[in-house]
């Protein structure tokens, strides 16, 4: 909240300073080498990009601001009576100054958000409007872009505000977007799923996730807790991924952070990123179909091998960077062990985590055989109730909303210009080699 921004405006000159000094003093130094490979292989392992809010380790994982992700977990302060897990309001706070809130400073963002949670109507009025066949990852890029007319930073860039201003206007909108996500998500999901019923609007007693799970219609006490934990996972994963790097590239260009969020999400929803989760869950519909609820692991074997075989991948598994399982899936395993632990679809996905690796290393070319965040989340949200498969990633793109504009924020602070490298035909690659 206030707290929050009087931390970054403190911070900013600092971490400004800092990294003038790296680019004077090292900017010429070299730390990659780019191969043929790298300009037509996905710019995988390129260290290419700038990163404050986190850090990925193949074996370990993600690190939020130097911390490991079940540390953070485990510290994030727990403001609500009764919860197990911290809230997502902390982590945004953690994101973004780069330091472990206390229980008043995440309290404060929660407030923040509470206030600035209403959406405007017109808003609405499009949601409203769409054929329930939109997908709600598409309605969700087509919800947040149209909120752009609220966007500070761009009344305030047309009035010619100064550079190092930017990132205050990007604070105001990032936070207001934030706020009013689960109000939007709500009245997608209540405009596909349930006949526009359920509530829109914002109780003050409760809060971000708390909130988001009433207008769901879902608000037992476990599942807000669940949801806590799923907005804190699935919240960063560094810059390189595909929905941090669309809202990072996109707001280089100086683009609102409406529209940079809604770049991100139109990335985030195709199935080898966030739409995975859905995937994952339409996978295993057809598996319990078709073998049963306790099948054989021969069976199992068999029914991951055919889809295989018939040119797909499986669902939730491999990644571009980990090279271990996610410890994200791991996190989300033990909050089932804890809470669920009998539920069918939670004792398969624990079966398979054994299983598909070994299947997948036969294959002799999965760089990664081991679960992702995606294989898990599903058979969570589905003990609880929240069965509808298409609505999936956009609760994953309400996540990446506290990562992607904490990114946002540090981007407009330390002045990233528009991002924009070269690129090379096949013909003048052929030609580089003959004269290298
Ligand atoms: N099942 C079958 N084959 C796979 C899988 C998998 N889960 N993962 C990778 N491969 C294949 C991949 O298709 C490629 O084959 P080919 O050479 O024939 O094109 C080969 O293994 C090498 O790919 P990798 O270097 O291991 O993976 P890459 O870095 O290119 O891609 C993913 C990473 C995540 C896109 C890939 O592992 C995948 O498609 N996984 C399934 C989808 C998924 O779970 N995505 C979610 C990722 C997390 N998220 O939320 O974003
Ligand atoms: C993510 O959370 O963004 C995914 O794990 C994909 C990635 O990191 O590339």
């Amino acid at each position: 909240g206030s707290g929050l921004k009087a931390k970054l405006a403190k911070k900013i000159p600092i971490e400004r300073e800092k990294f003038l000094g790296i680019k004077c003093l090292h900017g010429k130094k070299i730390i990659g080498q780019i191969s043929v490979n790298s300009v037509i292989g996905g710019m995988r392992g390129l260290p290419l990009l700038f990163c404050e809010t986190s850090s990925l380790d193949k074996n370990k994982g993600i690190y939020y601001r130097g911390k490991l992700l079940k540390d953070v977990c485990a510290k994030l302060p727990r403001v609500q009576e009764g919860t197990q897990e911290g809230t997502p309001e902390g982590c945004f706070f953690l994101l973004t100054s780069g330091s472990m809130p206390t229980k008043k400073e995440a309290q404060e963002v929660t407030n923040e958000w509470l206030k600035r949670g209403s959406v405007p109507r017109y808003c609405l009025r499009m949601i409203d409007s769409m054929d329930k066949r939109v997908h709600p990852m598409a309605q969700l890029c087509a919800a947040s872009a149209c909120l752009n007319p609220q966007s500070q930073f761009v009344e305030a860039y047309t009035k010619g505000a100064r550079r190092a201003d930017y990132w205050k206007y990007s604070y105001e909108d990032s936070m207001n977007l934030i706020a009013m996500l689960p109000t939007v998500a709500a009245a997608i999901y209540s405009n596909v799923f349930r006949d526009g019923e359920g509530s829109r609007e914002v109780n003050y007693e409760e809060d971000w996730s708390g909130n988001f799970c009433r207008m769901l219609g879902l608000p037992e006490k476990d599942f807000v807790d669940l949801m806590r934990l799923y907005m804190i996972l699935h919240a960063d994963h560094e810059s390189g991924n595909v929905s941090a790097h669309a809202c990072h590239l996109v707001g280089t260009a100086l683009s609102d952070p409406f529209l940079s969020f809604s770049a991100s999400m139109c990335g985030l929803a195709g199935p080898l990123h966030g739409l995975a989760n859905q995937e994952v869950l339409v996978w295993l519909t057809k598996l319990r179909k078709a073998i049963g609820d306790d099948p054989s692991d021969e069976e199992l074997k068999k029914f991951i091998d055919d889809t295989l075989k018939g040119g797909q991948v499986i669902p939730g598994y491999g990644h571009a960077v980990l090279r271990d399982t996610d410890p994200r899936f791991v996190l989300q395993n033990e909050f089932a062990m804890k809470h669920c632990k009998d539920d069918p679809g939670v004792k398969l996905v624990t079966r398979l985590w054994k299983i598909i690796p070994e299947v997948l290393k036969k294959l002799n070319k999965v760089a990664n055989p081991y679960p992702n965040v995606d294989a898990h989340s599903g058979v969570l949200l589905q003990h609880y109730c929240l069965k509808e498969l298409k609505f999936y990633t956009v609760l994953f793109g309400v996540s990446r909303a506290l990562g992607v504009l904490s990114q946002l924020i540090w981007s407009r602070a330390l002045g990233a210009p528009i991002e924009r490298p070269k690129s090379f035909s096949s013909i003048e690659i052929c030609k580089f080699i003959n004269e290298a």
